[in-house]
């Protein structure tokens, strides 16, 4: 699939997507990554990309005269046409599902919010808003991230284990089962005996409910999903 990012910040991309999974993702010709620069579609000395707000108040607005060309000029650097996605703390919240989705989709241009927000005109280019949570980031790039991230993974030919995708939506909403790896006994803290066992049907048994004791633990929240 093809990513595009627009952001005022397209450097921070590259140290990310070159390494680790994405870039083995990229070899492999499973993602093509582009990160443009939105001051590219500036035409003042001082490449400005915001204003101060209609009606006053604190805080810069994005501006939709610089946004709307550079998404239209970047949908139509391909023949595929880009699903597009605002990263700002005012969309929906981004999960498995969405990413699972994205992973489907043959191209995504994810457009980075920063300052107050992007002037509402612009939200007309936008297929769906998206937040990675319920806290504030100085901008949408680290939010792009994840999502790059998490939908990557998801790409055929991507994960290293094919078994660990399968693993994952046998216990799907489930939080993982704790890994041990040797040595089997370190400081007096040995590794559950059923592990080493060689028994596979109690292995899973005993995973299965480790996953389920350590969600209703942390994420009960995740339980009450599944129901
Ligand atoms: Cl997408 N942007 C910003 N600025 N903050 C966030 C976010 C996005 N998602 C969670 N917090």
């Amino acid at each position: 699939m093809r990513i595009d990012v627009l952001s005022i910040f397209p450097e921070l991309f590259e140290p990310i997507v070159a390494n680790s999974m994405l870039g083995i993702a990229r070899e492999r010709g499973a993602l093509e990554f582009y990160a443009h620069d939105l001051r590219d579609w500036t035409h003042d000395l001082h490449r400005t990309v915001d204003d101060a707000p209609y009606g006053g108040g604190p805080g810069m607005v994005m501006k939709v005269d610089i946004l709307v060309p550079a998404i239209e000029d970047i949908a139509a650097m391909d023949s595929r046409l880009p699903h597009v996605v605002f990263t700002t703390p005012t969309g929906n919240v981004f999960n498995q599902d969405k990413a699972a989705e994205y992973a489907g989709r043959d191209r995504l241009l994810l457009v980075c919010g920063r300052y107050e927000g992007f002037d509402e005109r612009a939200y007309a280019l936008a297929d769906e808003c998206m937040s990675i949570g319920d806290y504030v980031l100085t901008g949408g790039e680290l939010a792009a991230l994840v999502i790059v991230d998490a939908t990557t993974r998801l790409l055929p030919r991507v994960l290293g284990n094919a078994d660990s995708a399968a693993d994952e939506s046998f216990s799907a909403g489930l939080l993982e089962y704790p890994q041990y790896t040797r040595p089997a006994e370190f400081r007096g803290q040995r590794v559950p005996d059923v592990l080493l066992s060689g028994n596979h049907a109690a292995i899973d048994a005993w995973r299965y409910e480790q996953s389920v004791q350590r969600t209703r633990d942390v994420r009960p929240d995740l339980l009450d999903l599944l129901e």
